[in-house]
C-alpha cells in the first residue's frame, strides 16, 4: 500500500473523486498533492475532528508530543487535545515572524501558563525566519523518551513546514511534505526519519469550531493569513463609528481607542456616525478581542464593542497578548 508523501493518505488509481487518487499508482504523490505543489491549485477537504483524534489516540504515550500553536491564532480551549493527548508536552509557538516588534520572548511564558495545558518545556519558533529551529532540534532531543515525537496541532498551525524546515536543514532527505493556505491538508500520520535515534511523525491538525479559515473562500482565506510581519493598525474613535474589514466583519465602536492586529492584506474602512447592532462585547484595557482565523483587537481604554458578521464565529475575549 503506497502513502502520498505529501498529505500520507493511501493511493488509489480507481475513484477520482474519493482522496488519494492517482493516475499512476507508483508515483509519490496523489494528485490533489501535485496540483497543490506545481500549480497552487487548492482541493478543500474537510476531516473531521473524530478522525483527527482516532489518530491522536493512537500515538504511543510515552512519546513526546510537540504542541504547536500558532502564534496568531491560538485556540480559546485546548481541551480537545487536553482530552487526548496525555503524553509529555513542547509546546512549540509557530509563526513569530508575524509578530510586531513590541511582542518579545518574555511574554511568551504568561502566555503558555494563561493556556492550561501541562507541558515540559516551550518555545517561538519561525520556519520562515529559521528562527530558534536549532534550540528546537536541542529541546526535542532532550525531552524525547522514545525515538519517535509526534507534531500535533490545530490545522493551518504550521506543523508541516516546520517538519519541513527541519528534514531541510537536518537532513539529506529528499522528502517534501505538502503544506497549504487551506485547512485539513495534512491527511494521515507522516512519518520522516530524522536520524538513527529520531523520528518525527506529522499529523493533520484539529479543527477549531467558528474559525474564519473554515468558512471563507479561497480568495479570502488569502487575504486573512498573514504572510509578513503584522503592522498594527491604530484607530481612534471619535463619536459611534464603523470599522469594517474587507466583507467579513463590521465593528461598531464609540468613543475609543484600538488596535487590529489582522493580516495587512485586508482591507479596512470607515463609516462615521454610524451605529450597528450584533454582538455585544465589553473589553479591559488588558483584554484583547479574538476573532479566531482573522486575528485580535486590543483596546487602550475600557471599551463597549459591537460586532456584525455573516459568519458563524466563535469570537472570545482574553488577557491581552502584546
Ligand atoms: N508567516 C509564516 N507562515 C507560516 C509559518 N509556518 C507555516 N506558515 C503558513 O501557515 C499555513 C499552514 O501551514 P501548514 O504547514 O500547511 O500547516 P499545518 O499545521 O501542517 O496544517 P494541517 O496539515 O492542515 O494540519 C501555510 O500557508 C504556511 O505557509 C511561519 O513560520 N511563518
Ligand atoms: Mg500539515
Amino acid at each position: 500500500m503506497n502513502k502520498c508523501h505529501g498529505c500520507g493518505i493511501v493511493l488509489q488509481d480507481e475513484d477520482i473523486n474519493k482522496l488519494g487518487f492517482t493516475k499512476n499508482i507508483d508515483s509519490e504523490l496523489c494528485e490533489r498533492c501535485f496540483r497543490i505543489k506545481h500549480y497552487n491549485d487548492y482541493k478543500r477537504v474537510i476531516k473531521d475532528n473524530n478522525y483527527v483524534l482516532d489518530l491522536l489516540k493512537r500515538i504511543d504515550p510515552e512519546a513526546l508530543v510537540v504542541l504547536v500553536v500558532d502564534i496568531i491564532n491560538i485556540s480559546e480551549t485546548f481541551e480537545l487535545i487536553n482530552n487526548v493527548i496525555k503524553n509529555d508536552i513542547l509546546l512549540v509557538f509557530s509563526k513569530a515572524d508575524l509578530l510586531p516588534s513590541e511582542m518579545y520572548e518574555g511574554k511568551i511564558d504568561r502566555i503558555a501558563k494563561s493556556l492550561n495545558i501541562s507541558y515540559v518545556d516551550k518555545l517561538l519558533v519561525s520556519s520562515n525566519k529559521n528562527y530558534n529551529l536549532d534550540l528546537l532540534m536541542k529541546k526535542i532531543n532532550q525531552h524525547k523518551k522514545t525515538n519517535n515525537v509526534y507534531f500535533v496541532g490545530f490545522s493551518n498551525s504550521g506543523k508541516s513546514t516546520l517538519l519541513n524546515k527541519i528534514i531541510y536543514d537536518y537532513t539529506d532527505l529528499n522528502e517534501n511534505i505538502t503544506t497549504s493556505l487551506l485547512p485539513s491538508t495534512t491527511l494521515d500520520l507522516i512519518e520522516i526519519k530524522i536520524d538513527d535515534d529520531l523520528a518525527i511523525i506529522d499529523t493533520p491538525g484539529l479543527l477549531e469550531e467558528g474559525n474564519l479559515i473554515d468558512v471563507v473562500d479561497q480568495n479570502h482565506l488569502n487575504k486573512i493569513m498573514p504572510k509578513k510581519k503584522i503592522n498594527p493598525k491604530v484607530y481612534q474613535v471619535k463619536g459611534s463609528q464603523l470599522i469594517n474589514i474587507e466583507d467579513i466583519i463590521t465593528i461598531g465602536l464609540t468613543d475609543s481607542n484600538i488596535v487590529l492586529y489582522i493580516s495587512n492584506a485586508l482591507k479596512v474602512t470607515r463609516e462615521y456616525n454610524k451605529k450597528i447592532n450584533g454582538l455585544e462585547f465589553d473589553l479591559n484595557k488588558d483584554e484583547d478581542l479574538v476573532i479566531p482565523g482573522l486575528g485580535f483587537i486590543s483596546f487602550k481604554t475600557k471599551t463597549h464593542v459591537v460586532i456584525k458578521t455573516n459568519y458563524k464565529l466563535n469570537i472570545f475575549k482574553r488577557n491581552k497578548l502584546i
